[in-house]
This record gives structure tokens, C-alpha cells and sequence, in this order.
């Protein structure tokens, strides 16, 4: 897709509104992008990506003849980028999905990824407060923050206990907004997402490594069994099994489609929190930058907590993810209980079939720390912001599988 320089952008007529969404190429962003171009009809959106010497815009391809939107060079960890983009695009709006978003890699890469979740941060909101301070600026928040939990469900007020490095750079990120916000007023949020997936996720995420496999599996299924003279039924064949690390770590797993418009909403407090609007009414001209400060300053814009509030085991997504493509499975652990040894057979007419393993354990996924549990308290957005997620856990395996069975298809 044509990628454009910051300086040759096309701004709207003075007045128009302007958002910038960085991270595009990933899940978020992208999904970001379709979400404003469906539902803020008034807006010019530009894309931030960053150069690399593969094309990986394969997230972003169906948008490449889209008039509204722009797709731009950026980078999160040049402060050069941040500057040019705040002082060319002025945008009304900063949404930043840029991240070193893997927890697994922020132990090999710990400086990148703070350089790239929270030093980066700090330069956004220098940047904003010098050139543009009514620009509202929203950072990718994450449950992984809370970590150790020892509260559960995790909401608003449950403290910060990291267990990884990407975990502690998100934290440091959160202190250093509200320091901005409470210093010069400036309207920066950042949710607590918890986990989030769907067809574009990137394939190293559990969920989609599992949907990927599956369908790979299937169609290895679908060879061995048809290689079988008619009538025989016969075992003696093998498929590749996915390997996992800790299946016993339980998500709340949402889809990326509601967790945008969660995202919007918390970029427009004051448009969803008809509690607020009476305030808003009494100070008048609520949309002013002036105003906005005001509303800011006065402590009325929150972080709030995104989540389905349910949670589900490694476990229990590969299960079900087998259940959609067909294939049932059962789990096994070996007589001394060890849970390396514990494998996902392939099952036939209800009976299973140990020597047709479909997944099993590799240490080399475990990760130095562990964060065992997440789940989500949401009510906060639910009840005050009016969010309304759309798509429960079922579904979203449903959709990932079915999309990654599609795309076999059409290979
Ligand atoms: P992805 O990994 O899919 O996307 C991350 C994006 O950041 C990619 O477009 C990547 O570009 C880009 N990026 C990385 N480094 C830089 C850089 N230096 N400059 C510019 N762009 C960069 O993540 P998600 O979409 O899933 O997540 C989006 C955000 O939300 C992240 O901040 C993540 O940490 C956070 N988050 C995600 C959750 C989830 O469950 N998905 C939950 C909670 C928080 P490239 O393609 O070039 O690598
Ligand atoms: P997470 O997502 O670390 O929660 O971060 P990920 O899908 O990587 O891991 C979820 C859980 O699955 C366990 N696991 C494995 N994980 C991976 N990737 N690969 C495996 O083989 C495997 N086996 C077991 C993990 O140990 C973990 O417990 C995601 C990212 O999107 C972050 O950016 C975001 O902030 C958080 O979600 C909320």
C-alpha cells in the first residue's frame, strides 16, 4: 500500500477533523481505522506504520483506495516522528496502538520494549502538550498491569503487580498520563484491555497460533484419512501437533471489534456520560478546547477497565477451537500427574486415540514469570459510558476458525 511523508499529507479545509491512529498494520489499529471510517463520517484518518523491508499490510489492504484514509511513515521510538506528525497533522485525535505488544519477547528485548511502551509515551505527551494541547490522546493500557492479581475480578482500582517487563513498561505508561493530565489538563487516557483477538491477530498469540494449527491439522486429518483404501479404518498415521506452553493460564478473552469502540468511547467521555452532561451544560461550550481542560482538570475523564469478564483456560480454547473445525479431542495426563507429559488426542466415535496427538507440551513456551489469571470487572464502562460488547467467547473461536478455514480455501 502507498505510504505517504508526514509533510505530504492532505489536511482537511481549516476545521476539519483530523485522527491519527498509529499501529495500523497490527489488529487494533486497523480495526481502529474501519471503526472511525464507519462511524465518524466527518473525519480525515491518517495511519501511522512503520518502514519495514517486508510488506506487512495485510491488516490494512482493503483500505488502500479508501479517500478518508492516509497511511503515513511513522515511528514510535523516533521523537523526530512524533514532532513532525504533531506539527504537519495537528490531530484532534492521537490513538496509539504502537507497541512492542508480545509479553513472551519483552524479557529477551526488556529496553526496546520500554523504550518503545513507555519512553515513547513520554514523548507523545511533550509533543501534544508543546504543539497541540487539545489533542486527545489515548495509549494502549493492559490487564497484563495487574498481573500477581490478588483481587478477582480486576477493576479500576486493583493496584499495579507487573510480572513482565511489557507488563511494567504499560504501568509506567498509565502514571506518566495521569501525571499529564492532572499537571496541564490534557484529555490522555489509557484502558485497561484485557485480552482482545480475532481473525487478524498475529499468529504467535496463543488464540490464533491454536485457530491456525487447527485448520492445519484438519487439512492434515482430511490427507490421511483420504489416502485410506475405501473401507479401511486405520491409525497408523501421525499429524505435526501444536505445542504449547502453560495451558493452564486462564484470559478474558474479548473480541477487537467491541474493544475499539470502547476505545472511542473513552476518547469522548463527555459525549457517552449523560451524568456528566449537566456539568458540561453549566460551564458551557463543551466541545472548546478551553472547556475540555477545564472538564479534564477537574478530574472527569477516567481510565476505565475493558473486559467480556468472563475467563477460560488455555485449555478450554483449544478444545473448543477443535469443536468448530470438527474434530474432537480429549485431554490426557499420564498416571504420576506430570503436566508435561499431558497431550490433546484425537478422538474417533468416541473413542480416543493415543498415538494421534493434536497438541502437547514444549517448556520452551514457558515464560519466565507467569501471569496465571485475568478477569475483568467492566461494569464501570458498561454503566457509565453505555459500552455493549457484542461478541461472547464462543463466538469469537467460532470467527477466528472459521476465518483461518476460509483462507485455506482461497490458497
Ligand atoms: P499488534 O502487535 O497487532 O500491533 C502492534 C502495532 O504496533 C503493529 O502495527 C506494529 O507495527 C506497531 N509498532 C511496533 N513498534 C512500532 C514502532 N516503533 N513504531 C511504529 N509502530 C510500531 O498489537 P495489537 O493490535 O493486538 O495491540 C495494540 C495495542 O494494544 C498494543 O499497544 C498492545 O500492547 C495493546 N494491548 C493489546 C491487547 C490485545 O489483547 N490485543 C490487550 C491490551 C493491550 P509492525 O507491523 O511494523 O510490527
Ligand atoms: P498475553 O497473550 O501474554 O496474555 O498478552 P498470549 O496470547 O501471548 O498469551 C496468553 C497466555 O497463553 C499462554 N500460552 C502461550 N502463549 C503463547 N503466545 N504461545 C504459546 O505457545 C502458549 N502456551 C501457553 C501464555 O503463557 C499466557 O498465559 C496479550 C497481548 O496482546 C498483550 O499485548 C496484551 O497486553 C495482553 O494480551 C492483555
Amino acid at each position: 500500500m502507498k505510504i505517504k511523508n508526514i509533510q505530504d499529507i492532505t489536511l482537511p479545509p481549516s476545521g476539519g477533523m483530523v485522527i491519527f491512529v498509529s499501529g495500523v498494520t497490527g489488529q487494533d489499529g486497523s480495526h481502529m481505522v474501519d471503526y472511525l471510517l464507519k462511524n465518524v463520517p466527518e473525519a480525515t484518518i491518517i495511519g501511522g506504520a512503520r518502514r519495514l523491508s517486508v510488506d506487512n499490510h495485510d491488516n490494512i489492504v482493503h483500505l488502500e483506495h479508501e479517500p478518508r484514509f492516509q497511511l503515513v511513515n511513522f515511528d514510535l521510538t523516533d521523537s523526530h516522528s512524533i514532532y513532525k506528525l504533531m506539527e504537519y497533522a495537528k490531530p484532534d485525535y492521537f490513538i496509539n496502538f504502537a507497541a512492542q505488544s508480545f509479553v513472551a519477547s519483552s524479557w529477551d528485548f526488556a529496553r526496546q520494549t520500554w523504550q518503545t511502551n513507555s519512553t515513547s509515551i513520554l514523548d507523545c505527551l511533550e509533543a501534544i502538550k508543546r504543539l497541540k494541547p487539545s489533542c486527545r490522546f489515548y495509549n494502549a493500557g493492559s490487564s497484563e498491569e495487574f498481573g500477581n492479581v490478588i483481587v478477582t475480578p480486576q477493576n479500576e482500582t486493583h493496584p499495579p503487580r507487573p510480572r513482565s517487563p511489557y507488563g511494567a513498561s504499560k504501568a509506567a505508561a498509565r502514571t506518566l498520563i495521569k501525571v499529564y493530565r492532572e499537571s496541564y489538563g490534557i484529555y490522555a487516557v489509557q484502558g485497561w484491555l484485557f485480552n482482545h483477538e480475532g481473525p487478524r491477530r498475529g499468529k504467535e498469540f496463543v488464540t490464533r497460533k491454536i485457530t491456525t494449527n487447527v485448520v492445519r491439522i484438519k487439512n492434515e486429518i482430511d490427507a490421511a484419512l483420504n489416502s485410506l483404501p475405501d473401507g479401511v479404518a486405520s491409525f497408523d498415521w501421525k499429524v505435526t501437533p501444536i505445542e504449547l506452553g502453560n495451558i493452564d493460564a486462564c484470559r478474558d478473552w474479548s473480541d477487537a471489534e467491541d474493544m475499539v469502540d470502547a476505545v472511542w468511547r473513552m476518547l469522548n467521555q463527555e459525549v457517552y456520560n449523560s451524568s456528566h452532561l449537566g456539568y458540561a451544560t453549566l460551564t458551557g461550550g463543551r466541545f472548546t478546547p478551553e472547556w475540555t481542560k477545564l472538564y479534564v482538570g477537574q478530574g472527569m475523564v477516567k481510565d476505565y477497565v475493558c473486559s467480556s469478564d468472563v475467563n477460560h483456560s488455555i485449555r478450554d480454547f483449544v478444545t473448543e477451537a477443535f469443536k468448530v473445525a470438527g474434530i474432537e479431542g480429549r485431554w490426557f495426563i499420564n498416571m504420576k500427574n506430570e503436566p508435561l507429559s499431558e497431550r490433546f488426542v484425537y478422538v474417533d466415535g468416541g473413542i480416543p486415540v493415543p498415538d494421534v496427538v493434536l497438541v502437547r507440551i514444549n517448556p520452551q513456551f514457558y515464560r519466565p514469570a507467569e501471569v496465571e489469571t485475568l478477569r475483568g470487572d467492566s461494569s464501570a464502562i458498561r454503566k457509565e459510558l453505555g459500552w455493549n460488547p457484542k461478541t461472547n467467547f464462543n463466538e469469537l473461536v467460532k470467527k477466528m476458525v472459521t476465518s483461518d478455514l476460509s483462507q485455506v480455501k482461497k490458497v
